[in-house]
């Protein structure tokens, strides 16, 4: 998987948001995903805005939003479709099936209307992916596993990491890719490694969270898409440090695949 270019990838992909994601990485020459971790409605469209050129994904917390309105969505899929990037809600579904599928598609988010992303746990497992699945609302859809965590005394252990990467090999066109921290499935190179924990300087925060740099997780770790929050949104300038990570973290995926 690491040393095969993303285009390649894009045809071993069954799950057809990653195969989307890998053509818009290709095309635009970018693997970072932006956390637009804001609390603020217009200043998430603003910053996916000015940042989407350099963008293959933005991923929210879409229930941090504290002035969220149903026009937030419209224009936020305006911009995506525009500066050709994903929509991807980290909700982290973690329930029994039946509740996720409400979870998914009801109550004020309708998150299966427009985001063609999602992240899930695989705690309680099959249920909830045959939930997502079986869903109505956007047809373009892709699942993220978790399968390890940046956060520092997480409980997840090697057998759980084992047993989300086998749970994911039975949902081949619903997993786009999985999340976690280390090369983990380096046979099955039509799955997205999305890494999150990426940050130029600083190596932890005060609750837990873990940073390693963009060259490390790209070179060593195996990540494809390297999600960046407070690396870019607190910085003095979030739309130079958006090119800077994309830059930094395009070059080692090009030294990756080049030896
Ligand atoms: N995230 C992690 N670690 C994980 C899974 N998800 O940090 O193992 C998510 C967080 C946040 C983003 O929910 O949205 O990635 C990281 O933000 P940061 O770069 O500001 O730390």
């Amino acid at each position: 998987r690491l040393k095969l270019s993303f285009i390649e990838r894009s045809k071993l992909a069954k799950n057809p948001v990653a195969a989307k994601l890998f053509e818009i990485m290709s095309a635009k020459q970018t693997t970072l995903c932006l956390a637009a971790d804001l609390t603020d409605a217009t200043k998430i469209l603003n910053l996916a805005e000015q940042v989407g050129p350099y963008i293959c994904a933005l991923k929210t917390h879409i229930d941090i939003i504290e002035d969220f309105h149903s026009n937030f969505i419209e224009p936020l899929k305006d911009i995506a479709k525009r500066h050709n990037f994903v929509l991807f809600e980290d909700r982290k579904f973690a329930d029994i099936g039946k509740t996720v599928e409400f979870q998914y598609s009801k109550g004020i988010y309708q998150i299966s209307s427009w985001a063609s992303l999602v992240t899930v746990h695989s705690l309680t497992g099959k249920g909830v992916l045959d939930a997502i699945k079986g869903a109505t609302g956007n047809p373009e859809r892709g699942v993220f596993l978790l399968a390890e965590t940046s956060a520092a005394g997480s409980l997840i252990t090697d057998s759980y990491t084992k047993s989300t990467l086998k749970l994911a090999s039975e949902y081949p066109d619903l997993i786009s890719g999985i999340v976690c921290q280390n090369p983990l499935f380096l046979d099955n190179p039509g799955l997205i490694q999305l890494t999150p924990g990426v940050k130029i300087e600083s190596k932890v925060d005060n609750l837990g969270q873990q940073y390693n740099t963009p060259d490390l997780v790209v070179a060593e770790k195996g990540a494809d898409v390297a999600v960046v929050g407070r690396g870019i949104t607190e910085a003095c300038d979030p739309v130079a440090a958006a090119q800077l990570y994309r830059e930094m973290l395009w070059k080692a995926y090009s030294k990756r695949i080049a030896v």
